[in-house]
């Protein structure tokens, strides 16, 4: 793990704007440290270009404008952190040992470089030494046809694979056997697609970017732009000019909704102004926003009682609510008997401010709600997304023109990587027609998510991991667990760019086959190959490589999954490596078996690609009744948080996880959190004055954390600096992945199945480990 923090860092409040001078700043500083070649920084302008390539770093989509320059400093910096010079070579670990390697922090782990070629682990020596791609491609079909049961091979997959490679991927897996198709969504955004299907039949969101130009208010639910969606701050700065209601509601007031200067505006830029995001803060304590979401909806009721007493315009959209929806009455019976002081209680916001919100909400002539891991990672997060939904729905603000759902995406391609077929939990429809499209007879039984194949590893049952992507390691939770589930395989393969953590927790026999990033040149039977992707407005669109492949010894993802499909499975049935030489052919595979992709090859060569229909877009419910269908939840008080406070009272507090602005999910590049006031460390834990003062604590004292948990296992993470921060009482924030040993693995949400990474109950003692610093300079 982490060494801790050495005493160089400080803490002092954000005063610019988002964005602006600062990113710029910072952009060329990461492109100077990560030694970029000189032709490579022409590919930072192709970012997002119509003929250039889809950025690898966040899902929000681009403006297919061409006189845009759609450039982002945190783009640039996962653009730079591909594009690197720095190499991991067969020298590289013939120099070094596994145990070495796992003394290094994981922003040294990055800072390598890119991986050069395919290697196997040989425990005589503990060190990761070359092997010829063939015989990898042997050894992971050896170890997969020796299992018997195929329900014992896993196969991860991290939202960055195309749409080519990650479809590929999963009719190898289902034809091999199984469904055990753990991804990064089932950390993510898991209760957004599983909540969404139940209120409106599809489990993606229902705008496009034009509808923020429609847009007059719009509320932005536990989400921070500036660092993890930097270019939709520049959407929300236009809807900012044209007056919009901007509404952020966030424990943290974020610096980055606060003020935003836009690169892409010179005068902004050269005249040292910004422009004001966000109109209002709502600050509800951690998962208070199921309470708070359920008050809105409560009082947009008593509004519309009043309305209908006074004989004036209805609030709610009684047309709306006839024609299109199912469940209102049990619902709103729910609401009104719903108590404003548990409301209150449960959300952390007064009930003014719950009235406020509901005034916006209804001024609002067209409403978007956009939402992220604030919303996701909580026991109750299905609950919520249903709740959010029957909000829209009472003034139908879905599907139509500047009003809907927008749940935002985090890895460029996870809404892709689902649509293709990347899903422990397929309908039997999707099975059906995969089946009869390649004449075979798919698994039929649900497979594993990442909670229940970490489970099934423990056990034993699990023996082969393979990871498209993605640092399983430490983007899971129960860290220690996890790492035991993994050294108990027999074999683990990853496919990936940089060398992190994941590869030195392996198994028995472990593989690093190194591919192409989205960047790179992907040259396949002479010609350069176009791969896809879907952003999180549903935009398909194709995306050429740019640079020079970091190592002649590279393969692209797709090339690995078919080679590993040839060696396994032989190409009887499907010609693999066909497939591979020609990316088009793939698209025509998509285009037989998933609905949405016909002329798939003609429609996205058009600039800007195509929407891929998402149903409830149109009104047009795909569910259970016809109809998008209200539904009424109780508040739970069963959390882990309230069975903590019950045991030991308002000392516990709850923590919830986060991103710092200088990381990528468990890439860290740098450690700073600039918006924030956070410099030069990462182990930091923002807390509240009153709380300091309750605990017994001061700001710059440093601290260990345990779980409160009720399974006998100690869960802990030490030295953790103390910051005095704006954020709710009982609430406190530290970043991922270093806080991962604190969330137990048993720890998840309802129907979802995710990590509850923003709400774990934990205890703060004073550390018997402190960082050794003196109080940082507030
Ligand atoms: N630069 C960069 N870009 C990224 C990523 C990255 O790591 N770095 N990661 C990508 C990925 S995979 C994803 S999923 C997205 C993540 O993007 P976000 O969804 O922004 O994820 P987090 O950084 O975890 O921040 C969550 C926000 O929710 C707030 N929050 C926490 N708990 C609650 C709560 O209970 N209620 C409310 N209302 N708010 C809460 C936090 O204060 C924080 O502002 O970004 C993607 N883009
Ligand atoms: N406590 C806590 N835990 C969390 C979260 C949290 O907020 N709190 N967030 C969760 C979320 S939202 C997510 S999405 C997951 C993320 O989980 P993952 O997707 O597994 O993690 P990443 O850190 O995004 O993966 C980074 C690695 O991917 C590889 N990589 C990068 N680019 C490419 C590429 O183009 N191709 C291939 N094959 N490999 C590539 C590199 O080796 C890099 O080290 O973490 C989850 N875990
Ligand atoms: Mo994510």
């Amino acid at each position: 793990m982490d060494k801790p923090t050495k005493p160089q860092g400080s803490i002092k409040p954000y005063h610019h704007p988002a964005a602006g001078w600062g990113a710029l700043k910072y952009v060329a500083i990461n492109l100077l440290k990560e030694k970029v070649p000189g032709g490579n920084y022409k590919t930072l302008f192709k970012q997002n270009q119509p003929d250039g390539f889809d950025c690898p770093g966040c899902a929000w989509p681009d403006r297919q404008h061409a006189s845009t320059f759609e450039f982002c400093e945190n783009g640039v910096k996962a653009v730079a952190a591909e594009a690197t010079g720095k190499r991991v070579t067969p020298a590289f670990f013939a120099g070094h040992t596994v145990e070495a390697l796992m003394k290094q922090s994981d922003y040294e782990l990055e800072q390598h470089g890119r991986l050069t070629d395919p290697m196997v682990y040989n425990a005589r020596a503990d060190k990761y030494e070359p092997i010829a791609w063939d015989a990898a491609f042997a050894l992971i079909a050896r170890h997969l046809n020796g299992l018997g049961d195929p329900g014992r091979a896993a196969f991860y997959t991290s939202g960055r694979a195309s749409n080519e490679a990650a479809f590929l991927y999963q009719l190898f897996v289902r034809m091999y056997g199984t469904n055990n198709f753990p991804d990064c969504s089932n950390m993510c955004h898991e209760a957004t697609s599983r909540g969404l299907p139940t209120t409106v039949g599809i489990g993606k969101g229902t705008v496009t970017l034009d509808d923020f130009e429609h847009a007059d208010t719009i509320l932005i639910f536990g989400q921070n732009p500036a660092t993890n969606h930097p270019r939709m701050l520049g959407e929300l700065r236009e809807c900012a000019k044209r007056g919009a209601a901007i509404v952020s509601i966030n424990p943290l007031r974020e610096r980055g909704l606060e003020r935003f200067a836009s690169p892409q505006h010179p005068v902004e830029m050269l005249t040292m102004s910004s422009t004001k995001i966000a109109t209002t803060f709502i600050q509800p304590k951690l998962g208070g926003d199921f309470a708070l979401i359920k008050g809105v909806a409560k009082r947009v009721l008593e509004l519309d009682d009043q309305a209908v007493a006074e004989g004036a315009e209805r609030v709610l959209d009684a047309a709306f609510i006839a024609e299109h929806t199912a469940g209102f009455d049990a619902f709103a019976a729910d609401l009104r008997a719903e108590s404003w002081p548990l409301l209150e209680e449960e959300s952390g916001v007064a009930r003014e401010d719950i009235e406020d919100l509901a005034r916006i909400y209804v001024n609002g002539k067209r409403v978007i709600s956009t939402w992220g891991m604030g919303i996701t990672q909580h026991k109750h997060s299905v609950q919520t997304v249903h709740m959010l939904s029957n909000l829209m729905m009472m003034r139908g603000n879905i599907g139509r023109e500047g009003a809907g759902l927008c749940p935002v995406r985090g890895h460029s391609n996870v809404q892709g990587n689902r649509t293709v077929g990347i899903e422990e939990k397929p309908t039997q429809a999707f099975l059906d027609r995969l089946g009869r499209a390649f004449d075979f007879e798919p698994p039929r039984e649900h497979g594993y998510d990442v909670v229940e194949t970490i489970e099934a590893m423990l056990e034993g049952h699990v023996k082969v991991f393979i990871g498209l992507g993605g640092n399983f390691a430490m983007a899971t939770p129960d860290t220690p667990r996890t790492w035991d589930a993994l050294r108990a395989c027999d074999l683990t393969v990853h496919i990936t760019t940089k060398l992190n953590r994941s590869h030195l927790v392996r198994g028995k026999d472990a593989l690093i086959l190194p591919t192409l990033g989205r960047t790179e040149i992907d040259m396949q039977g002479g010609l350069a190959q176009g791969v896809t992707v879907e952003d999180s407005m549903s935009m398909v669109h194709i995306s050429y490589g740019m640079n020079a492949p970091a190592s002649q010894n590279l393969m692209s993802e797709t090339a690995i999954v078919a080679q590993i499909a040839h060696a396994t499975l032989g190409s009887g049935k499907v010609d693999w490596l066909g497939y591979a030489s020609d990316y088009a052919r793939v698209r025509d595979a998509i285009e037989r078996s998933i609905d949405g992709f016909a002329d798939y090859n003609a429609r996205v060569a058009q600039p800007g690609g195509f929407h891929l229909r998402v149903a409830s877009r149109e009104r047009d419910w795909k569910t259970s009744t016809g109809k998008a269908n209200f539904i009424a939840h109780r508040i739970g008080q069963d959390s882990p948080i309230h069975r903590a406070k019950r045991l030991h009272g308002e000392r516990v507090m709850t923590l919830m996880t986060t991103r710092s602005h200088d990381q990528y999910n468990t890439t860290i590049y740098a450690l700073d959190d600039r918006y924030r006031g956070v410099f030069g460390q990462r182990r930091v834990v923002f807390i509240n004055a009153a709380d300091l003062r309750m605990l017994g604590f001061q700001h710059g004292d440093w601290v260990d954390m345990t779980t409160v948990w009720d399974d006998g296992i100690e869960r802990r993470a030490d030295s953790f600096l103390l910051v005095e921060y704006d954020i709710p009482r009982g609430c406190i924030g530290s970043y991922y992945p270093e806080t991962n040993p604190l969330v137990p693995l048993a720890s998840v949400g309802d129907v979802s199945n995710t990590p509850t990474s923003k709400s774990i109950p934990v205890l703060l003692h004073k550390s018997a480990r402190p960082g050794g610093v003196a109080a940082p300079q507030a």
